[in-house]
C-alpha cells in the first residue's frame, strides 16, 4: 500500500539529473545549506557575499530609482534615502514591467545565485513572471497581510513551488524598516492562510510571522506556498528592493513577454535567457502548427520531475 507520505514526498525526486545539475550549481555557488533551508522553513535568507559585488547591486538600486523618477517624475538620490520621503498619502510605489527598462534588469535575471535558488523551486524549466521595484516609506497602511504568492492553484497544494519569490534587498532590512514577514514552515500548512488570520499585527492573531532582517544585497526567497506579508514601515526614509517572481513552466506568467520582449534584446542574450521568458514555450501557438518537439522537451520533461 502507498502511504500518503510516499506520495507527497519530493525525496525520491532528488535521485535525478535534473536535480543534480541544480544541487551542482548550488555546492560551487556556497548555497547548499539555502537549499535544505527552503526544504525545512519554506525561505531562506542568502547574503550579499554570494550573490554580486556591491558596486552591481548599487547600479541596480540606481536603476531602480532612474525607473522610478521616469515613470513619476521624482528625482530621488541614492545617497538620500535614509531621509527621503515622497507622497504621505501612500505606502509606497511599486514599477512593474523593468526588463526592458535598463540592461541591468536582464543580467540580473541570469544571475548564478538568482537562478539557482529560482530553479531549486521551480525547476530547470522555470519561467520569470515578472520583476518589480519597490520603494516602500513609513505608513501607518497594512500593505501586506499574510498570504501566499501561488495565485489561483487550488488546494490540495502540491509540496513542490509553484511560484519562487527572490527579492534582492537593495537598502538594508533592520528593526523598523518595514521588513518582509514571514511564516517560517508555513509552506507545510498546505492551505493559504483564512481571512481571521490576514492581520497579523493584531494582539490575538493566531498566526505570527518573524521579520526578515538582511543586509543590502541580500536575497531572500520563498517558496510560493509560504504565508508571509511586510510589516508596516516605522523609520523615515524608503526600503527600496527588486522581488523577480518566478513560476513553473504550465503556469501563466504576469508579463506575456513573449509576445512583447524585442528582438534587440533576445537577441543580446542566449538560448537560456529565451526560455526563462518563455519566448519559445509550447503554449500559446498562434498558428495552427504545433511547435516542434525538440523545442519544447525542456517542457515535457517538466511533467516527469519536480526538477526538470
Ligand atoms: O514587501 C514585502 O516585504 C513583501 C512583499 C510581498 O508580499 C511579495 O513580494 O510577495
Ligand atoms: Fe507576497
Amino acid at each position: 500500500m502507498t502511504s500518503k507520505a510516499d506520495v507527497t514526498s519530493l525525496e525520491k525526486y532528488k535521485d535525478s539529473s535534473h536535480y543534480r545539475k541544480i544541487a551542482q550549481s548550488a555546492e560551487s555557488l556556497g548555497l547548499l545549506e539555502h537549499l535544505d533551508r527552503l526544504d525545512k522553513d519554506g525561505y531562506t535568507i542568502v547574503p550579499p557575499e554570494l550573490v554580486a559585488p556591491v558596486d552591481f547591486r548599487r547600479r541596480l538600486l540606481d536603476a531602480v530609482l532612474e525607473v522610478n523618477e521616469r515613470r513619476t517624475g521624482h528625482h530621488i538620490k541614492a545617497e538620500e534615502l535614509a531621509t527621503t520621503q515622497f507622497d504621505p498619502e501612500v505606502p509606497g510605489r511599486a514599477h512593474w514591467g523593468l526588463l526592458e527598462e535598463d540592461p541591468i534588469f536582464q543580467e540580473v535575471i541570469m544571475n548564478p545565485a538568482v537562478l539557482t535558488m529560482a530553479k531549486y523551486l521551480c525547476g530547470n524549466s522555470v519561467l520569470l513572471s515578472d520583476m518589480t521595484g519597490n520603494l516602500k516609506q513609513k505608513h501607518e497602511r497594512l500593505t501586506h497581510p499574510l498570504h501566499t504568492d501561488q495565485h489561483g492553484t487550488p488546494p490540495p497544494i502540491p509540496p513542490y513551488a509553484q511560484v519562487a519569490n527572490v527579492t534582492m534587498t537593495l537598502t538594508d532590512y533592520t528593526q523598523g524598516d518595514g521588513v518582509t514577514a514571514i511564516v517560517p514552515g508555513s509552506q507545510k500548512k498546505g492551505r493559504y492562510p483564512h481571512p481571521n488570520e490576514w492581520d497579523f499585527r493584531r494582539e490575538d492573531a493566531p498566526v505570527k510571522p518573524i521579520p526578515l532582517e538582511a543586509p543590502a544585497g541580500s536575497l531572500l526567497v520563498w517558496h510560493g506556498a509560504t504565508w508571509h506579508g511586510s510589516f508596516p514601515r516605522e523609520n523615515p526614509g524608503l526600503r527600496v528592493n527588486l522581488i523577480m517572481v518566478f513560476t513553473r513552466v504550465y503556469m501563466r506568467q504576469i508579463r506575456d513577454f513573449k509576445s512583447t520582449v524585442s528582438k534587440e534584446v533576445l537577441d543580446l542574450h542566449g538560448e537560456e535567457f529565451a526560455h526563462l521568458l518563455g519566448i519559445n514555450s509550447m503554449y500559446p501557438f498562434d498558428d495552427l502548427n504545433p511547435p516542434s518537439q525538440e523545442d519544447n522537451d525542456y517542457m515535457m520533461a517538466a511533467g516527469y520531475n519536480p526538477w526538470a
